[in-house]
């Protein structure tokens, strides 16, 4: 079985999808209704059953090559072409204008997200994810776009590069990925203009990112949270997959 994927693979042409950076963020809007602070901000069921339903809109076999561009909300990259474009409209019909973080921890790899593989000349988009198994849509896959491909990202040939993801995470209130004392103090900062001036200097998403203890408010406690957090990151050499929600919760 395994030879005949390297077969495969060897066959299909994908290297030429291109990114071009960079971009200008923008804040989004469009999961920000009614949201409940232990919600997570986009249930990633809704993220599944929306991807799913784009195969009407991008059928399989449907031709997709280089000469199919598209400009990004997502940051990090402006546009791209061929396998990148297709992610990246994907992308944006699930998660509007939310700013995307990159990083390589493969651990963390969530259905909707965009992951980058054989040594950074392909893009796919993550629709289903079983242990090491990705289930992926992709586009410029022997110049056309290809739903339903397995990829386990445990085999070296993968070439895993990195992940683009776009869900918020609690606590990161810059999201940079990290959760540390920057994310602690922009929420003090917020804090002491929310009892000065009432006004808020935060968008919906950093808002919903701030609330660590689900009461409805950025404050203080919220900004302790955080650094108890980052503590307890540290002393874990600053590895840990739990949610922040979760951790002050246990
Ligand atoms: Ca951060
Ligand atoms: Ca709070």
């Amino acid at each position: 079985m395994k030879k005949i994927l390297s077969v495969t693979l060897s066959l299909i042409t994908f290297s030429c999808c291109f990114l071009v950076g960079n971009h200008v963020q923008r804040n989004s809007e469009v999961f920000a209704e009614d949201k409940s602070v232990y919600d997570e901000y986009i249930p990633t069921q809704t993220v599944s059953e929306k991807l799913i339903s784009m195969k009407d809109e991008y059928p399989e076999g449907m031709k997709w090559t280089n000469e199919n561009v598209y400009a990004w909300n997502g940051g990090i990259y402006s546009r791209g072409g061929g396998c990148v474009s297709f992610a990246f409209i994907l992308s944006d019909s699930i998660f509007g204008d939310l700013p995307a973080s990159k990083h390589t921890d493969f651990s963390q790899i969530k259905v909707g997200d965009i992951v980058r593989l054989y040594n950074d000349s392909h893009s796919v988009v993550v629709l289903k994810k079983q242990d090491n198994i990705l289930t992926v849509a992709e586009g410029n896959y022997n110049s056309s776009v290809h739903w339903g491909r397995e990829i386990d990202i445990s085999d070296s040939k993968t070439g895993l590069t990195y992940v683009m993801t776009r869900y918020p995470k609690c606590g990161d209130i810059n999201g940079n990925n990290d959760i540390n004392a920057e994310d602690a103090s922009l929420v003090l900062a917020e804090y002491s203009a929310l009892s000065t001036s009432s006004l808020s200097t935060f968008d919906d998403v950093q808002k919903w990112k701030a609330d660590i203890d689900g009461n409805g408010k950025t404050d203080s406690n919220d900004a302790s949270a955080i650094l108890a957090f980052y503590a307890y990151l540290s002393t874990n050499n600053g590895t840990s997959n739990i949610d922040i929600r979760e951790w002050i919760n246990k």
